[in-house]
């Protein structure tokens, strides 16, 4: 039989949404590779993905519906139908929503996949119909994007390729050589060219090892050093006044606000030098073009919000914003959003339920959310157990016996184990679907290249079941997957021009479509999409919901969560430490942190401490030691490195709680809320450590 070619889109949460192709040989994909074609992925894919063979084919796969037999978490399973699963959960959910209202019903759902069908449309058409509570998604960059719409109007943000043309790059707590790893060819051809690359992280990352400068300040901090940097610039008059009476408003209040941060209190909040702070403000305000780039790592703190805020000042003093090669870099979100009604068709549902937040889960199902309480919970394309905060509330919370728990997954994840009904999810291979990415603007279709392994579902053809169940009835509940894009691209098209030409038979001929957005350096034409078409310095829309209209560095205030801690005495404020638990190298959050071969490059979960703290509590390099605080503990390797600065610890995210000793950093991190947007503040975590030798 032929060899057949099928195209398809990287599905996972990262900013450079590749293209690859599967070539299936008698219904099995017989190789897997990047796709030369794809302007952006340009023939190669990340280590995450270039084994994924072996995620699609793991021989871990669900391939079928599962009934718990067993106590929650047990582990005792039978294998049912279909019918009989959705049956089940019909007949369930019919009794929830008689008692307690269809509200009582939690969809929860991240970023396993990112495709307008997958997660977009089947985490919002069904359920909206069914009139379950609304999912507050703010796990990841919430309160950057916020900030830099209230400041910028828009997500918009240059091509990769315009880096060639910096001549500095500031990469601010972000870390690209692993979480957007096709920016940095284009990044290397610039640094070969003259470009200077400075790095601002607190852990001496992969991508700060390539990088002129690398700067470590204390977490949290980073607000007061850009607010620092733009105190020294106005006062040695590097800044562009011209700039910023034209494109700006609240220069003058601003100016006053700068006031407050001299290179002498900067010094002392942030940990780095005056001299350092002076040198750093004099390379950005005189050697331009120069880029700042960010993603949402930086503002998973409490001052999140903020600290984007007074970054996204720093190119308006110095007039950068609209220069190619200058600006900010964070998402290109913004360029095309989905048309809200035909994602949602809202007019044809109930009024919505009230939002719940993603970051609030262990506490909502433990009776923060009341009235109706949360009786029913459906995950899919997420795995909270083992990446939510606070991750002793959320097992607490999933271990209810009275909280009806369906999974849907592709794996039996820390998650899935406490489900009453599991249901077998299929792989982007075996999917169809259309990504739009937000590292750069090439549209892709993905084309399912096999058939659904075992009995394995899409996430919107399991929808589509449930909502037959349900007894609803209206035609945009049961479309085809192609259907739905077809509808979405045409009402999208209808606000969009870049979309005009368009249309599904071209996704399907071409596979990858680069959208064209005017201007292509962003903001060049000077015009900001906010209230005041300016940028917003000063921020009525801050100021209208209670938050400081101006940028502002307040500190990230985590007490660790000892209130609820048993054992106080271990406790000792001037012996904690900050723990940053970012992206790991080979993993996209959990997902593929349970293969084999990627979990053998990664090594065992680990932390990293410095030298002088390690000493300090007599932990030695290779031992094993205990992370812990108020909310919980976990047990990690000790890694003595100087690649993190005193004062902070640093261990990688995604780790599955299951493979590992039964818990994973997330059981110390925190679920209170940052600044703005509900957002996620898994850095600013509080916490001790000792080696597990002392009691
Ligand atoms: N390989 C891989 N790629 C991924 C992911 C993954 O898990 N693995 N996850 C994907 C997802 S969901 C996202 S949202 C993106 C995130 O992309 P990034 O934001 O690039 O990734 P993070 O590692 O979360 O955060 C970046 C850096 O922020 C630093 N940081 C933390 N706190 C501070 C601070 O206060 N100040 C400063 N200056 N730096 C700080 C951390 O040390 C970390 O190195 O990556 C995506 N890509
Ligand atoms: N400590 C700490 N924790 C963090 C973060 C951090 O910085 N530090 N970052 C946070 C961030 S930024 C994010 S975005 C979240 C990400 O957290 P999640 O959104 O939960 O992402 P993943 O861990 O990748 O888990 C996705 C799950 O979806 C499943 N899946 C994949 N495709 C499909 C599909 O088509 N259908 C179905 N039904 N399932 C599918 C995968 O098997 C996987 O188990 O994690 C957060 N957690
Ligand atoms: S995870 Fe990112 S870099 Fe890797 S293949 Fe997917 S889109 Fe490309
Ligand atoms: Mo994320």
């Amino acid at each position: 039989m032929a060899v057949q070619r099928v195209r398809g889109v990287c599905p996972h949460d990262c900013p450079d949404t590749c293209g690859f192709v599967a070539e299936v040989e008698n219904g099995r994909i017989r190789r897997f590779y990047a796709d030369s074609e794809h302007p952006v992925t340009q023939g190669w894919l990340c280590a995450k993905v270039r084994p994924y063979l072996n995620h699609v084919y793991h021989p871990d796969r669900l391939l079928y519906p599962l009934r718990r037999t067993g106590p929650k978490g047990s582990g005792q399973w039978k294998r049912i139908s279909w019918q009989e699963a959705i049956a089940e959960i019909g007949h369930r959910w019919r009794e929830i929503i008689r008692q307690y209202g269809s509200e009582a019903v939690l969809p929860y759902s991240y970023s396993g996949t990112l495709g307008l069908v997958q997660m977009t449309v089947s985490s919002a058409r069904f359920w909206n119909r069914l009139g379950a509570s609304q999912l507050d998604r703010a796990i990841c960059g919430a309160a950057a994007e916020f900030a830099v719409t209230c400041t910028l109007g828009v997500r918009h943000s240059p091509p990769y390729h315009h880096v060639r043309d910096s001549r500095l790059v500031i990469i601010w707590g972000h870390n690209p050589v692993s979480t957007a790893p096709h920016f940095m060819p284009h990044l290397k051809d610039a640094q070969r060219a003259g470009c200077k690359l400075i790095v601002i992280d607190p852990r001496r990352t992969r991508t700060a090892k390539g990088a002129d400068w690398h700067i470590a300040p204390k977490p949290a901090t980073d607000g007061a050093l850009a607010l620092g940097l733009a105190h020294v610039i106005v006062r040695e008059g590097w800044h562009n006044e011209a700039w910023l009476m034209t494109h700006t408003v609240g220069w003058p209040a601003l100016k006053e606000r700068l006031a407050e941060y001299p290179p002498e209190r900067v010094a002392e909040i942030t940990g780095i030098s005056v001299a350092d702070i002076i040198e750093l403000a004099r390379l950005y305000a005189t050697t331009t073009p120069a880029l700042i780039k960010i993603a949402d790592g930086l503002q998973r703190h409490r001052n999140g919000g903020q600290t984007v805020r007074a970054i996204c000042v720093l190119p308006a003093i110095t007039g950068q914003y609209g220069v190619r090669g200058g600006g900010l870099a964070y998402s290109t979100s913004g360029y095309l959003q989905w048309d809200d009604e035909a994602v949602n068709h809202w007019s044809e549902c109930p009024p919505p339920g009230r939002w719940v937040n993603m970051n609030r889960l262990g506490a909502a199902l433990l009776g923060e959310v009341t009235d109706p309480p949360i009786m029913s919970l459906y995950v899919f394309g997420s795995n909270p157990a083992a990446i939510a905060p606070n991750a002793g509330r959320v097992v607490a919370g999933l271990q209810r016996e009275d909280l009806f728990t369906v999974v849907h997954e592709l794996f039996m994840t820390d998650t899935a184990e406490f489900a009453d009904i599991v249901l077998p999810a299929t792989s982007q291979l075996e999917q169809t679907d259309l990504h739009k990415a937000y590292g750069h603007t090439v549209l892709g279709y993905n084309r399912p290249a096999i058939a659904p392994l075992g009995e394995a579902k899409s996430n919107w053809e399991v929808m589509g079941l449930l909502a037959r169940e349900m007894g609803f009835t209206e035609s945009w509940l049961f479309q085809s997957p192609d259907e739905v894009i077809a509808e979405v691209l045409a009402a999208t098209a209808v606000s969009n021009p870049a979309l005009r030409d368009v249309t599904l038979e071209r996704l399907q001929a071409e596979s990858y479509i680069p959208l064209q957005f005017e201007p292509e350096v962003p903001f060049a034409d000077g015009r900001f999409p906010t209230p005041s078409g300016k940028v917003e310095l000063y921020s009525q829309t801050l100021a209208d919901r209670g938050l400081d209209p101006l940028p502002a560095w307040s500190p990230m205030d985590d007490g660790g969560g000892q209130e609820g801690a048993t054992v106080n005495g271990r406790f000792s404020p001037d012996q904690s430490l900050i723990l940053l638990s970012g992206a790991a190298h080979h993993f996209v959050t959990s997902s593929m942190a349970n293969q084999p071969d990627l979990l053998q490059r990664e090594g065992e979960p680990f932390v990293e401490i410095h030298p002088q703290d390690a000493l300090a509590r007599g932990i030695q390099h290779g031992d094993r030691v205990i992370v812990e605080n108020g909310r919980g503990w976990c047990e990690l390797k000790a890694v003595v490195t100087e690649d993190v600065r005193p004062g902070v610890l640093a261990s990688p995210k995604g780790r599955w709680s299951k493979l590992g000793n039964g818990r994973n950093i997330n059981w110390t991190t925190s679920d209170a809320l940052g600044d703005m947007a509900g957002q996620s503040t898994f850095h600013s975590n509080r916490v001790w450590i000792r080696p597990v030798s002392t009691e």
